[in-house]
């Protein structure tokens, strides 16, 4: 007899998924919730299987799960047995530190050792995890794989990886293919035997989402390679964490995607969730007789308030019993997430399912306040005269020449762009008006579309390499007539965390504004941060984090540059970042998104400006 029982939970979830008609279970990524909770430091929590699974058994059970979920750091084991180094932290869950590639080229894809799943790394320790499932808490292990899109991110860097799928895809489904074939198929089919009893091999696939990727590259680089790794695995092979449904305007397709990844249940999770509603999702369920999974956003249990978190968990309860069949899923409880608010979402797990539903039928999800669209667009009214009088304006070959580089820029053409610019140059035409109206204003349409939501990441991420492809140009040039640019930003990603794909993206929006741009990388403390400051002097110093967790340290970081009295302004950004929370912490600027980190660079660098200038 297992020392926790989990078996009426168990019983529950398998019912839900499969037939329906009983309470509406929930369950919880909590690994990192349960280190906390625990008191057991990251470093000991995440290498020793035992206390890792009692720890999150014994949370489990304290805090009334109904059944809990084992997953582990998932995302850092293949890539770790690959040879990318993980940084471990006391207060949260490891990571891969990935800013510099582990591969770039054939050559070094052709040295690349596939790791074995009986010594390699930290896979030895997910064999115990699994058996420690079984013997202490009667659980069906279920073997997890990072997957292949995700972990060639890991071991590329996320922009080489999008870069090279535009430029030698061939070299990509090369990646692709031996990570399917040589690490994730070995390590999953070796679990797989050691667990008969384990039904499924399950995955996780955060940066295969959208807007991060196109539909297409998902289908042809994510989705085509799970494909390949299902035909591989002794049993099937599921992934069902793909984000992106509020982006897509294809939603049934999208959808059609994730089943094919995941056949027997469809996924949908917030933010997305919140913004498309669940009501989408229950006619889908019902029309394909699909059980259904609805996560609730961490951020809910990590900032409440309470009857915030009461709503959401009503509204998912009731949104999953009206499509019949299906869960409610709690994302990723970290280690900053109040006990007390994890307490209120059980609490009103349990109220709901004793009939008090104060919320009955109240659908918030999918308003136009969830999709943030409260404020609306103010469309401007041009004078058709006026539009008449733009177009007739007289198109100079010069005019015509930095409109054909903004277009270059837009359509993402490297080689294009360079030549313009050539062309330019020797039409010794003022770098100045090639900078501004060819690359710089092509960055700020870029900035638009990007924030309109008509673009995604790949697309930014590829104009923006255009047009530092022509700035390399003009740049000697800038130099050696002494036009300064237009400041120094120094930005990093703070201490805990190592998400960097925004502030990359903060970092070419800025170079293609005409910003000198030092990057300092991920998960850099507060001292570093201030040291690094004091030696490169920038105008502006920009920090991004992804996570709760690391929004402590980012707090630490801006008050230690006060406490030092330092005179660099600090701007603050980061999905989970609010305007809000910069004010608390008394950042000096706030950038919702890439572009908005732009204006506000923008308005410091001014504002520093204007006071050099009333001292002089
Ligand atoms: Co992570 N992850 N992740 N992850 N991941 C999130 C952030 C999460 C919301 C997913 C979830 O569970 N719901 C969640 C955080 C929950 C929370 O704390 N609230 C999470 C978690 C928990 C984790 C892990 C713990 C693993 C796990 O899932 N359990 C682990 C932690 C590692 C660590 O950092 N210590 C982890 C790991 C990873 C990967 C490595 C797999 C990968 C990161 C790869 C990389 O960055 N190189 C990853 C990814 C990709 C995501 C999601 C899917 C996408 C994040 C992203 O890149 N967005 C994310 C879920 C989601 O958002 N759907 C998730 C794209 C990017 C363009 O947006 O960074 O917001 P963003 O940047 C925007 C703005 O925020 C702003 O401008 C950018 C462009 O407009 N901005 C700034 C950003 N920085 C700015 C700075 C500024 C101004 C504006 O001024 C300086």
């Amino acid at each position: 007899m297992p020392e926790f029982d989990f078996s009426a939970g168990n019983a529950r979830l398998l019912t839900a998924m499969t037939k329906g008609g009983g309470e509406v279970p929930f369950i919880a990524q909590m690994h990192e919730f349960s280190m906390r909770e625990s008191g057991i430091p990251g470093d000991v929590f995440y290498t020793d299987a035992k206390k890792f699974v009692r720890g999150v058994s014994e949370v489990a059970e304290r805090f009334g799960f109904d059944t809990p979920s084992f997953i582990w750091d998932v995302y850092n084991v293949e890539a770790e047995a690959l040879g990318c180094p993980l940084v471990t932290f006391k207060d949260m869950a490891p990571a891969i530190e990935n800013t510099t590639p582990l591969i770039s080229n054939e050559k070094e894809l052709a040295r690349l050792k596939a790791p074995d799943p009986f010594s390699s790394g930290r896979m030895p320790m997910v064999f115990e995890i699994l058996q420690e499932m079984k013997n202490l808490a009667g659980m069906t292990p279920l073997p997890c794989y990072c997957a292949p899109f995700t972990l060639a991110s890991h071991i590329m860097t996320f922009e080489n990886l999008i870069v090279q799928i535009q430029q030698n895809p061939a070299f990509v489904h090369k990646v692709m293919t031996f990570l399917v074939d040589e690490v994730i198929a070995p390590y999953m089919n070796a679990l797989l035997k050691e667990f008969p009893d384990a039904p499924v091999a399950d995955g996780s696939d955060a940066v295969a989402s959208l807007p991060f990727i196109t539909q297409n590259m998902l289908d042809e680089f994510a989705l085509g390679y799970i494909e390949r790794l299902q035909q591989q695995t002794i049993r099937p092979a599921i992934c069902d964490n793909w984000w992106g449904d509020s982006f897509t305007d294809n939603l049934h397709g999208f959808w059609q995607q994730k089943l094919r990844a995941t056949p027997g249940y469809l996924k949908v999770q917030d933010p997305d969730l919140f913004k498309v509603g669940v009501d989408p999702v229950i006619e889908y369920a019902r029309e394909h007789d699909l059980p259904i999974v609805l996560g609730v956003d961490n951020n809910v249990f990590q900032n409440g308030p309470k009857q915030e978190i009461q709503m959401r968990i009503h509204e998912y309860l009731e949104a999953v019993e009206l499509a019949g069949k299906g869960a409610v899923y709690l994302c990723s409880l970290s280690a900053v997430t109040p006990a007390e608010n994890v307490e209120i979402a059980i609490a009103a797990a349990k109220q709901y399912r004793a009939g008090d539903r104060p919320w009955e039928g109240v659908r918030r999800a999918g308003s136009p306040d969830a999709r943030g669209e409260i404020e609306g667009k103010v469309s401007v009214a041009v004078d058709a005269a006026v539009l008449q009088a733009a177009a007739e304006v007289e198109q100079t070959e010069e005019s015509l020449l930095l409109d054909r580089i903004f277009d270059a820029v837009l359509d993402q053409e490297d080689d294009s762009v360079v030549e313009l610019v050539h062309e330019a140059l020797d039409k010794k035409m003022d770098v100045h008006e090639v900078l501004d109206e060819g690359l710089i204003s092509a960055m700020d349409e870029i900035g638009d579309e990007f924030s309109d939501g008509k673009i995604f990441v790949p697309e930014m991420l590829m104009a923006a390499r255009a047009m530092k492809a022509g700035l390399e140009l003009i740049r000697p040039i800038l130099t050696e007539t002494g036009a300064p640019p237009k400041g120094k930003v120094m930005l990093a990603t703070v201490q805990g965390d190592v998400h960097d794909i925004g502030k990359n993206l903060v970092g070419m929006m800025l170079e293609g504004a005409g910003y000198e741009v030092v990057d300092l990388g991920v998960n850099k403390t507060p001292e570093e941060i201030l040291d690094m400051a004091d030696k490169l002097d920038p105008d502006v110093v920009g920090l991004s984090a992804l996570l709760t967790t690391s929004m402590p340290s980012m707090q630490k970081t801006v008050a230690l540059f006060k406490k030092m009295q330092s005179k660099y302004p600090v701007i603050v950004g980061g999905a989970p970042v609010t305007v809000e929370f910069a004010n608390v912490i008394k950042a000096d600027g706030y950038g919702e998104n890439a572009p908005h980190a732009v204006e506000t660079v923008h308005r410091l660098v001014e504002a520093q400006y204007k006071l050099v200038a009333q001292a002089v």
